[in-house]
């Protein structure tokens, strides 16, 4: 049977990132997507200035009210960026509509390249850490990773022993699983660490010297849905590898503000078949 997921992020009208990227990405897996905005903005808040924000928390209560009266489940519930006010209220929602044993997936998108992405303070990481605390996955990048488990945020020059700290970091604040993006030992690759508590896992790809906004968002979309299929983590964790890759060797340099994973969406469904 068709599984049917929600996820839970803002919409960015432009910018292909957060609901314009999950709500495709998720489908082209073969599984059904509900989606829950918790604002809407004109833009993504990096590198576009003078952008619109509507907080929609306020609908959020009411939202959850009628699916309990209508006995609205998922099978699955992943998360992205959030507002501070929207975290609890994403609990909330995780607690009275995830089906029992769904996987909760939470991507704490707050920062990026050692800094919190703007409007966030400084106290928001503990308040993201609580709704990691309730992840069977949890995907930041390093500088997430970093600022949840109270780390030096590094981003070259680490040894396995840092990747480590930040793994158990995540577990130890009630994350299952830690699947850590934009780790990278030398040059020439970069992957991904996924540690369940006892095993650390790593893929690498070749390493891609262009960074472009939203490509955490289409990792943890092709991962959530690959994994729904019944992929396994570590062959959903590398599927969503490689599709990013795919995805910034198709966007043209002159297209500097998201990730080109649309020539993409049409194979992404045949991939996952191979894997499951
Ligand atoms: O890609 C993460 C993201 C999602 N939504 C909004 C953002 C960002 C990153 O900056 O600004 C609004």
């Amino acid at each position: 049977m068709t599984k049917r997921i929600l996820t839970i992020q803002d919409i960015s009208c432009v910018g292909q990132c957060s609901l314009t990227v999950a709500l495709p990405i998720v489908s082209a897996c073969g599984v059904e997507t509900a989606i829950l905005p918790g604002s809407v903005l004109s833009t993504h808040t990096g590198g576009f200035t003078g952008f619109t924000f509507k907080d929609l928390t306020d609908e959020m209560p009411k939202i959850r009210a009628h699916w309990e009266k209508e006995g609205i489940k998922f099978d699955a519930v992943y998360t992205g960026y959030l507002s501070e006010t929207q975290i609890p209220q994403s609990i909330a929602i995780i607690d009275s509509c995830a089906k029992a044993g769904a996987p909760i997936i939470v991507d704490p998108a707050m920062a990026d390249n050692g800094k919190l992405y703007f409007g966030f303070g400084d106290d928001f990481p503990s308040k993201m850490a609580k709704l990691c605390a309730k992840a069977d996955y949890v995907l930041p990048n390093i500088t997430e990773a970093a600022f949840l488990t109270g780390n030096e945020i590094k981003l070259s020059g680490y040894d396995e022993s840092y990747i480590d700290k930040l793994l158990q970091g995540l577990i130890d604040l009630g994350a299952k699983n830690a699947l850590l993006t934009g780790v990278s030992f030398d040059e020439k690759s970069l992957g991904i660490a996924l540690y369940d508590g006892k095993h650390k896992q790593y893929y690498f790809n070749e390493k891609i010297n262009k960074s472009l906004h939203g490509t955490g968002d289409i990792y943890a979309s092709v991962f959530t849905g690959a994994l729904i299929r019944g992929a396994s983590p570590i062959s959903a964790a590398a599927l969503a590898a490689d599709f990013v890759v795919e995805c910034i060797k198709n966007t043209p340099d002159e297209h500097s503000y998201g990730a080109c994973f649309e020539p993409s969406l049409s194979s992404l469904g045949e991939k996952i078949s191979k894997i499951i």
